[in-house]
């Protein structure tokens, strides 16, 4: 009879990844101990509780706990199967930091026994994973370690990046496909076994490099295509055309689809992943840098745009709507909008009202400026100048009815049926006068 032994997790790092990767895996039957250096944070997920919004994790949390599956704690314990989800920045000058996932090997190291799988989930350079291994080594020189013996290894060493959207955590995180880097092939077979278990879309193995490669190329990939999108809208700001209109017309192509233009990109994934791959390669690299920069500089292009149409309207008050990085989430770290908020807020004072529904209060950036937070009844009886930072739908869901008359500035294209842009804006403004 085949022994289908449960294997004990032991989950680093309790953030917007490791939390709900913890909370999956214990769903899935296996006892979970989540490690996280905030003692606030433990504390919380041991009271069934949670320290971060996504949909439908409070609930998961809350179970889990409840059965005994998931606890948290500050200390690494002794598991079978070791998942590294700690946050990897960079620095001023883009390189990447991986001191964290470093700091996590070494505690592994105190605990780890032979028959293990250390498994690393941070987005990390290329080269982290044998890095990982070759620390691995050097503090337990009792095991033997893959890639080094040319005996079985005693443990195994993978990379398997997440690769879930915000706001969709817990359905990416059992429906996407994965890859699964080993640095042997004996080691991708360890940790597929292992992400079988809860992953229902297909797990495809490679080497742990070209998994760590693969992360990084997927958000290279779309901060280039976002670059293509916000450098269009500067063009067409310059040719007096309306972006939308020629993306609307340009995906009609079968194999065109553009995406969409904003005031930049925001978010802890997509504006950083592709330094990794420029510092890695900075030479071969300018594409990726150059939309790094295009997508940074949309941001300055837009409070540019903005400021104008503020100056040139003294008398108008000015709504600013949303400060989130992207559409429905209440997340406001690293988001373009709240930079073009700031900004405004700071040159214009009191003119400047907040429209967030994902807000309670306007967040401490906003402190002595004078802008206020105010709903949207009040937005759209009061504002006369309307800036769409961001495409929730509670924005989107607004009428023309009730924008008739405004002055907007659709940083997001959501309102196809207003005139749009400065130009037309302004023409409107002409006639009016
Ligand atoms: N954005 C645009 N125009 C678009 C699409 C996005 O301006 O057409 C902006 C958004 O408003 C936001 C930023 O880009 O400011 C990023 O948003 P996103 O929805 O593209 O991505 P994230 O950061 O929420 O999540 C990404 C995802 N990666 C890809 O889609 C390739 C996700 O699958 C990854 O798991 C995540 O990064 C991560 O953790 O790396």
């Amino acid at each position: 009879m085949l022994v289908d032994k449960k294997p004990d997790v032991c989950v680093l790092g309790l953030g917007y990844i490791g939390l709900p990767t913890a909370a999956v895996i214990a769903r899935s039957g296996c006892r979970v101990v989540g490690v996280d250096v905030n003692q606030i944070v433990v504390d919380t997920i041991n009271r069934g509780e949670i320290h971060i919004e996504e949909v439908d994790l409070d609930g998961l949390v809350q179970g889990v706990v409840a059965r005994q599956m998931l606890r948290a704690s500050t200390m690494v314990e002794k598991a079978d199967v070791f998942v590294i989800a700690v946050p990897t920045p960079f620095d001023d000058a883009h390189a990447p930091d991986i001191t964290y996932v470093l700091d996590a090997a070494t505690n592994i190291a105190a605990v780890v026994k032979p028959g293990d799988t250390v498994i690393i989930e941070s987005t990390s350079p290329v080269g982290t994973t044998d890095q990982v291994r070759d620390l691995l080594a050097k503090l337990r020189p009792d095991l033997k370690i893959p890639g080094i013996t040319g005996e079985t290894p005693d443990i195994a060493i993978a990379y398997c990046p997440e690769r879930v959207l915000p706001g969709r955590i817990l359905e990416e995180l059992t429906n996407n496909d994965r890859s699964i880097g080993g640095i042997t092939p004996r080691c991708a077979r360890k940790a597929l076994t292992f992400y079988k278990r809860f992953v229902r879309g297909e797990c495809v193995t490679t080497d742990a490099r070209s998994a760590e490669m693969t992360k990084l190329v997927e958000n290279a990939f779309r901060d280039v295509n976002i670059a293509f999108a916000n450098e269009l809208s500067i063009i067409s700001d310059h040719m007096g055309l309306d972006v939308w209109e020629v993306i609307r017309l340009a995906n009609r192509h079968p194999r065109v689809n553009i995406l969409q233009p904003g005031p930049g990109v925001g978010g802890h994934c997509i504006a950083v992943d592709p330094w990794f791959i420029v510092h890695g390669a900075p030479a071969q690299s300018p594409l990726i840098r150059t939309a790094r920069n295009v997508n940074d500089g949309k941001v300055d292009h837009v409070i540019a745009k903005a400021t104008q149409m503020i100056a040139d309207n003294p008398t108008f008050k000015v709504g600013c709507m949303g400060l989130a990085f992207k559409a429905n989430i209440d997340d406001f770290r690293e988001s373009p909008a709240m930079k073009v908020a700031v900004e405004l807020a700071t040159k214009f004072g009191s003119r400047i009202s907040i429209i967030e529904p994902y807000a309670a209060r306007l967040p401490a950036e906003f402190d002595g400026s004078g802008a206020d937070l105010i709903d949207l009844d009040t937005a759209l009886l009061e504002c006369d100048i309307l800036i769409t930072l961001v495409d929730h739908d509670a924005f989107k869901a607004i009428p023309l009815a009730e924008r008739v008359g405004k002055t907007v500035y659709d940083v997001r294209g959501i309102w196809p049926d207003q005139p749009r842009g400065m130009r037309r804006a302004t023409d409107r403004l002409k006639l009016a006068s």
